[in-house]
Formats: structure tokens, C-alpha cells, sequence
């Protein structure tokens, strides 16, 4: 290609072709030359808000230049790439990381402080980017990052929300939902006008024979609206490699039917037009875990789903390769059900538009699909009703069908006898209305699914998919096990953990190779390393005991055990079970003698997490929390031995704050509820502790860092249904200690006892789904465990040294391993200096 261009022109472009700075001289130059010329502000008013800008931009050069590179590369590679395709991006902020991956930040510190400013301020000043809900949405972050680390061609597609996640407030210990938006200054996207892909919706299906006889259908009428790209540079650590996160953005379509309506005089129809279809990449739907049906919702998917296959197919044709080959050059992975309709959208593509035999593409698109499955629980299982479908995506509907019909056929031909089993497994749920069995879809769409523990893993086969490994076969079914991004959530969450463990090992391989942490067992008993270990957890939990103050002017005393517990507000992932285990410990301390307080475990226990809107439970709990701490914090009797904090809306910056400065965090599900989890793979890496119980990856936590060093408690999976069925049968019999803890709450001692009431009769009167008074007695006993073992600084800090050396397995990195050659099959492309 290059060889097309005349020599002189070459030349010229070589000659002024952009490098970035590459030194703190440099860095100063192109942060000052942005601030005065591209944010038009001067020395006089540069505030730190301006300075983050012009950081930010002098850092978003140098990414351009490696992204712009790499997509070159990628392309005259012509090898197979991999898309994940997921709804939720959770970035949290950019700049701290690209200032890491790029490898320039020391001399960005020190041109900042030249500047005037400090680099800690600077990197606060961005808001964060909170296009997810909570897990799903962050493992797809810390897996671009992975992916790009690992020198994988990868590309993210995703939506971009005018507003993320909600931002929460508390107000008299309610949460408060405000609006996300985001967007006012971004300096990590850029808008590709060009890439402009029309969408269409509603309509009808013409079919037609032609010439051979052969039957066609078309997809007409209905509307059009337009869907736009805007890219984000993913940068990898330490490797040239940045690739693309694509997002795609809503507008009015550009085709003639409003300047008819402009042209006829119906202006603010034209207007209300163009609103309408900017709405569909408006929102976030806040929820976790719970799916409702919603039209918008769908719109939703199929916006992104077909503009994303549309861009690959696309990209697919320019290679001028036969279908044939479409498997060799593209994989795509499903995140959760939410772009199933991408299945059915490259289906509709390679049969109406190509021209494709059906079992011809229907072989490529299976032979193209994998799909990640997050959860078990049936109120997340994605439905979508037939007439919803139908009225949107008419043709989408007749394939859905088709691919059902041929499914059951092959499943008929099969099993013969059992007709059961074809209306178990029907894609089509015959209810009223009929609905769409999304999960069923995915699976029958995909060569592979994973589940995202190995408990988990477990489940789904045995579960919810029982009957499609007896379809298919066990060797459909894996396992992926979570991991994270250690660039992230250690280096840059922990920036002072992570140096002395570089100085120990001689190096930050362990960055990339997270396994080397295994050395960090060398130095356990190293006593100047174990000192500055203690004096680092201190330092962090100082800087969080500042920000408390500062947030809720409740004082806690640092030296104190702090007892984290911060993830989505779910009653299956049960802060119910910790504040009531808080309110034990209240009335503990409530009943001792003064001398008795003077040797009582002193404890601060921390809550944060975002309630669904819509989920009266969780905002109630929310509440019960807020309302605990007010009584807990202002009694003079409890003093400094016992502290309750809930930390307003917490997010990724928020989180990672939060892990470095906790002892001990919590994870405490209902045995086979929580797919895997990833916080407690944070809370370990920063030398926190855990309590847990025997789900999700905990049980993986455990096996690598070894028993003793994690509080485990609770009933097993394998035991839940016995024991729900058995508080259904007899009235189940609670323990004393909780229902002296209902007691306290019905008494009303912490107001509003109405509404709390109902937190107790989930549990004393209407089943216990959650099995909280199951696990209510060895919870408050691991917990006196975890006090004792605090005593025992010596062993408690032996205890979390040892268990992040044992952290290696899980990094992100591994897990990109293990889908690029058991799902993907898809080979690394580094940078010709670093191959
Ligand atoms: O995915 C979570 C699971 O609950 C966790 O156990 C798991 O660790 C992570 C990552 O695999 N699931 C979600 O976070 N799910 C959602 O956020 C979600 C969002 C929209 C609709 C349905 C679920």
C-alpha cells in the first residue's frame, strides 16, 4: 500500500508525523500548548480542572498515535480478530491508567509540579466513565484492557449512553437516583461522522420468488434511524498495541423524511422526530440482575447489535475473502444474553443480503458466536415477548422461528420419545403471550458457553442448561473464571503497595505476569517488608478515614479494624446479613459493663452500593443501614468501638479507594446465587482479608490462598433447596441472637419501623429465600473469629502477605488467555519491536 505513494509525499508525512512527548520538558509543552490554544484558558485561570484537560489531551496524543498504528497493523495483519460485544463498559477513569500503559506518568508528576499542581489532584478531577451497572460491566473493562496487553486484535462494541449509572445521593438516609451526564467535556472519544450505519425498525416482510424459484425475503418500510460511531483508544500495558472500544450513538436518520416534513411545515414534528431516536442510546437501564421487558430495552439491542455486525461484516468484505473463511476471521463474544439478537442479525445478513443457503450461514454463525453466561437467578433470564418482537424486528421474529423449528427438528431426531423435552427446550416459551427464551437462543446460536466460576459453571449444566448438555453434549460448556485487570487494581489503586512489591521481586514483570507474586512468600518473614506492609494498609486507611470525614463528618479511628462491604445492593448478595450481624454487635456492646467495653473489639464497619430504582427491598435496606449508623454513631455508650458508614454512590474510583484501605471485605451470598464475584479478587490483592461464604470464585479464593487464610462460613449450594423447602413445610426455627435483633429493629429504635419490618418478615415470615437465618449463627461466629485473629497483628499480616502471593491465578490476563485459545482461537498480534 504504502508503495502507491509517491516518494516526496511520503517523505513529507514522515517529516511532520506526530511522536507525543517522551519526557517531562515535553509533557509540559504539549499539557500548556492545550490548555492556552485547544481549552483557550491561560496561566491566570488554569484551575485543576483545566490542568486535568491538558494532561489529558497532551496523554490522548499519545495514545492516538499507537492506536492509529495499531489499527493499521491489525489490518494489513488480516488475521482473526475477536469483538465483545457487551451493554456495559465500566471504565471508571481513563487518564491515571493511560498515563501508566503509555509508561510516562513519573514525568507527567513532575512536569505538574512544575505547573503548579499535584498529580493526585489532577488525576480526581475526572469524572467517571460509568457505562455499566456492576460485575458484568466492569469484567468487560478489565478484559479490553487485558486483551490489549496481551497484544490480542480485539474490539470492543458497545452503546454510548448520554447518561451512565445514576449518580447516588443519600438524602435522610434514602438513596436518591441524579442523572449521569457524562459528556460535557471527554476527551477519550472521538466521533467518526463518517461511520454512520442506518438502522432500521418496525416495517413488514415482503417475500418473492425469483428467476430459479427460489424464495426471498425483504425486510421494508418501518423506520430508520442512524447509528454513529465513536471510538475509544484502549491501551495496553506496556506494549504499542491500543484497540478500539466502538460505541455507538443514536441520531435522526439523515434520509429525506424530515425535510419532507420540514418542507411541509411540520417543524416540531421534524424536531420531536429527531428526540425519539436519540433516546435509544440516552440511558442506562440501572438494573442488575432483573430484566422487564421494556420496548426501549429492545431497541436498545437491536440498535447496537445491528450496527455492530453491519461494521464487522463490512470489515469482513474489504479482505475480499469467501465466506468460507468468515470463522478464520471473526469471533464474537457474546457478554450475556443482551446481544443475543446479534445471532439473529448476522443470520438475517448472510441469508436476505448476501444471498446465503440458510444451513450454509447458519454453520458460520455458529461456528462465529460464543456466549458468557453472569447469573442463574430466573428474574435475570432474559424474555422478550413475541408481539414486542414481532412489531419491531419483523423479520428477526421469522428467523427466530426458523432457527427453532430446525433445533427442535434435530433435538426431535434425537430423542423421539420425549416430547417434554422439546417444550423444555423450545426457544419459544409457550406462555401468554408466547416469549423468547434469549438464554436458549445464545446457546443454540454459539459453539461455546461459558459460565464465569467453576461452581457457577457447574450449576448451569446441572441447572438452568440441564437439558441442552444433554443435547450437545458436555464439551459445549466450559468454565472462564473471573479475574482482574492488576494494572488497575493494584498499581493504580494501591500505587505504594504495588512499589514495594516491585522493589522485592526487582522489577513490575508481576504487572503483567501476575503469577510472579508467588515470590512475595520469600519475604513473609522479612521484617522491614512486613512493617512497611502494616504502615501502607495504615496510610490507606488514613486517607479513607479523611475522605468519611469529609463525606459524612462520622470520625473513625484508622488503627481500628476496617470491615468493608461494597458491591450492587442485592438481597441475594445479603447486606441484610451484615447489618443485622451490625445490630448484634450493637446490642452486644449495649449490654456489657464499662469494663467489659474496654476490651471489646473495636471495629469500623463500611457499606456502599447502588439500589435498582426500582427495587424497593434493596432502598429499603439501604435505608435500615443509614438509619443504623445514625443510631450506632451518636451513642455515647458505643463510643469508638463500633462505627457504621455507608459511602455515597459508589463507583470504580470509589472502589479503588476503598479496597486498598479495607482489613477484611465481605462476600457473603447465598451459596449459588453469586456467579463468581470479582471485589473479593480486589480486596485480596490489596492485603484485605476475607469473610465469605462457600460461593461464586470465594470457593477459588480459597483453594489458592489456602483455608486458613479466608473466613468461610455457611451453607452449601447443594444444600439451599433442601433447606427453602423446608422453611416452606415447618415454621423454621430462627436463633436467639436474631431475633433479638429483630426485637431491636420492630421496637422501632431505629425509626421508620413500618418499612424496616419488612426486612425481618422476608426472613421470619415469608420463606427465607435468602437463607439468612440459616447462616445468621456461624456468620456472628466467624466474625468473633475474624476479631480474635485481628488481635494477632503478627499473624494477620503473614496471613495477607501469603494470600496475595497466591493472587497470580487471578488476573484478567489469564482469563483473555484461556478465551483466545479454548473459545476464540485467536493468536496475539504484538508490535514488530516488542515480537
Ligand atoms: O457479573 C455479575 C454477577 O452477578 C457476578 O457474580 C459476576 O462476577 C459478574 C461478572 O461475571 N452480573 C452482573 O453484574 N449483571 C449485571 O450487571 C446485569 C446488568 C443488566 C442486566 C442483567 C444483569
Amino acid at each position: 500500500v504504502e508503495a502507491s505513494i509517491p516518494e516526496n509525499q511520503r517523505e513529507a508525512w514522515r517529516k511532520h508525523s506526530a511522536h507525543g512527548f517522551e519526557n517531562k520538558d515535553e509533557f509540559e509543552k504539549e499539557a500548556v500548548r492545550h490548555i492556552e490554544t485547544t481549552l483557550a484558558r491561560s496561566l491566570f485561570n488554569c484551575d485543576e480542572l483545566a490542568a486535568y484537560s491538558g494532561t489529558a489531551l497532551a496523554f490522548r496524543d499519545r495514545l492516538v498515535i499507537d492506536w492509529n498504528r495499531t489499527q493499521q497493523r491489525q489490518t494489513f495483519a488480516d488475521q482473526k480478530r475477536v469483538y465483545y460485544l457487551s451493554l456495559e463498559f465500566l471504565m471508571g477513569r481513563t487518564l491515571d491508567n493511560a498515563m501508566l500503559n503509555v509508561g510516562l506518568k513519573d514525568a507527567a508528576k513532575d512536569g505538574l509540579t512544575d505547573l503548579g499542581f499535584r498529580i493526585e489532584d489532577i488525576i480526581s478531577q475526572e469524572h467517571d466513565a460509568a457505562l455499566g451497572n456492576g460485575g458484568l460491566g466492569r469484567l468487560a473493562a478489565c478484559f479490553l484492557d487485558s486483551m490489549a496487553t496481551l497484544n490480542y486484535p480485539a474490539w470492543g462494541y458497545g452503546l454510548r449512553y448520554r447518561y451512565g449509572i445514576f449518580k447516588q445521593e443519600i438524602m435522610d438516609g434514602y438513596q436518591v437516583e441524579i442523572p449521569d451526564y457524562w459528556l460535557d467535556f471527554n476527551p477519550w472519544e472521538f466521533p467518526r461522522h463518517d461511520i454512520t450505519v442506518d438502522i432500521q425498525f418496525y416495517g413488514y416482510v415482503r417475500k418473492y420468488q425469483d428467476d430459479d424459484g427460489k424464495s426471498h425475503a425483504v425486510w421494508e418500510g418501518g423506520e430508520i434511524v442512524d447509528a454513529v460511531a465513536y471510538d475509544v483508544p484502549i491501551p495496553g500495558y506496556k506494549t504499542g498495541t491500543t484497540n478500539n472500544l466502538r460505541l455507538w450513538s443514536s441520531k435522526a436518520s439523515r434520509g429525506e423524511f424530515d425535510f419532507q416534513k420540514f418542507n411541509s411545515g411540520e417543524y416540531e414534528s421534524s424536531v420531536a422526530d429527531q428526540q425519539r431516536a436519540e433516546t435509544i442510546s440516552a440511558v442506562l437501564y440501572p438494573n442488575d440482575n432483573l430484566e422487564r421487558g421494556k420496548e426501549l430495552r429492545l431497541k436498545q439491542q437491536s440498535f447496537w447489535c445491528s450496527a455492530s455486525i453491519y461494521d464487522i461484516v463490512r470489515r469482513f468484505k474489504k479482505s475480499k475473502r469467501s465466506w468460507s473463511e468468515f470463522t478464520d476471521q471473526v469471533a464474537i463474544q457474546l457478554n450475556d444474553t443482551h446481544p443475543t439478537l446479534a445471532i439473529v442479525e448476522l443470520q438475517r445478513v448472510l441469508v436476505d443480503i448476501e444471498g446465503l443457503d440458510w444451513e450454509d450461514a447458519w454453520k458460520i454463525v455458529t461456528g462465529t458466536f460464543s456466549y458468557t453466561n453472569h447469573t442463574v437467578l430466573p428474574e435475570a433470564l432474559e424474555k422478550w415477548s413475541v408481539p414486542l418482537i414481532q412489531n419491531l424486528l419483523p423479520r428477526h421474529l421469522q428467523i427466530i422461528y426458523e432457527i427453532n423449528l430446525q433445533f427442535l427438528q434435530m433435538v426431535e431426531r434425537r430423542f423421539p420419545q420425549d416430547r417434554e423435552m422439546l417444550r423444555r427446550v423450545s426457544i419459544i416459551e409457550e406462555s401468554q403471550p408466547k416469549m423468547v427464551r434469549m438464554a436458549y437462543l445464545a446457546i443454540v446460536g454459539s459453539h461455546k458457553v461459558n459460565g464465569v466460576a467453576e461452581l457457577h459453571s457447574d450449576l448451569i449444566k446441572t441447572t438452568i442448561f440441564k437439558d441442552f448438555v444433554t443435547i450437545y453434549g458436555p464439551d459445549k460448556f466450559t468454565n472462564v473464571t473471573n479475574g482482574v485487570t492488576p494494572r488497575r487494581w493494584l498499581n493504580q489503586a494501591n500505587p505504594r503497595l504495588s512499589e514495594i512489591i516491585k522493589a522485592k521481586l526487582g522489577g513490575d514483570e508481576f504487572l503483567s505476569d501476575l503469577n510472579l507474586l508467588n515470590q512475595l512468600e520469600n519475604f513473609v518473614d522479612d521484617k522491614a517488608f512486613r512493617k512497611e506492609w502494616a504502615e501502607i494498609k495504615y496510610a490507606n486507611k488514613v486517607r479513607l478515614a479523611q475522605f468519611i470525614m469529609a463525606q459524612t463528618g462520622v470520625s473513625v479511628n484508622p488503627k481500628v479494624m476496617f470491615d468493608i462491604q461494597v458491591k450492587r445492593i442485592h438481597e441475594y448478595k445479603r447486606q441484610q446479613l451484615n447489618i443485622f450481624g451490625v445490630i448484634h454487635r450493637y446490642l452486644t456492646i449495649k449490654n456489657m459493663t464499662p469494663e467489659e467495653r474496654k476490651t471489646y473489639y473495636p471495629k469500623v464497619s463500611i457499606f456502599g452500593g447502588k439500589s435498582a430504582p426500582g427495587y424497593w427491598m434493596a432502598k429499603n435496606i439501604i435505608h435500615l443501614v443509614n438509619s443504623v449508623a445514625q443510631v450506632v454513631n451518636n451513642d455515647k455508650d458505643v463510643g469508638n468501638l463500633l462505627k457504621v458508614v455507608f459511602i455515597e454512590d459508589y463507583n470504580v474510583s470509589k472502589a479503588e479507594m476503598l479496597f486498598p484501605a479495607a482489613d477484611i471485605s465481605q462476600h457473603i451470598s447465598c451459596a449459588g446465587m453469586e456467579a463468581s464475584g470479582t471485589s473479593q479478587i480486589k480486596g485480596v490483592l490489596n492485603a484485605g482479608l476475607l469473610i465469605g461464604t462457600c460461593d461464586g470464585a470465594n470457593i477459588e479464593v480459597a483453594r489458592e490462598i489456602g483455608e486458613d487464610n479466608i473466613f468461610l462460613f455457611g451453607t452449601l449450594a447443594e444444600d439451599v433447596e433442601d433447606l427453602r423447602h423446608a422453611h416452606s413445610y415447618s415454621q423454621h426455627s430462627i436463633d436467639g441472637d436474631l431475633l433479638k435483633v429483630f426485637d431491636a429493629i420492630n421496637s422501632g429504635i431505629f425509626g421508620d419501623r413500618n418499612s424496616f419490618s419488612a426486612i425481618v418478615s422476608a426472613v421470619a415470615d415469608h420463606g427465607d429465600y435468602y437463607l439468612v437465618s440459616d447462616d445468621f449463627n456461624s456468620y456472628i461466629k466467624t466474625q468473633a473469629l475474624i476479631d480474635e485473629a485481628y488481635k494477632n497483628q503478627e499473624d494477620w499480616i503473614t496471613k495477607c502477605i501469603t494470600s496475595v502471593a497466591r493472587m497470580g491465578f487471578f488476573t484478567s490476563d489469564r482469563c483473555i488467555q484461556e478465551y483466545a485459545e479454548s473459545i476464540w482461537n485467536i493468536e496475539p498480534l504484538p508490535p514488530a519491536s516488542k515480537a
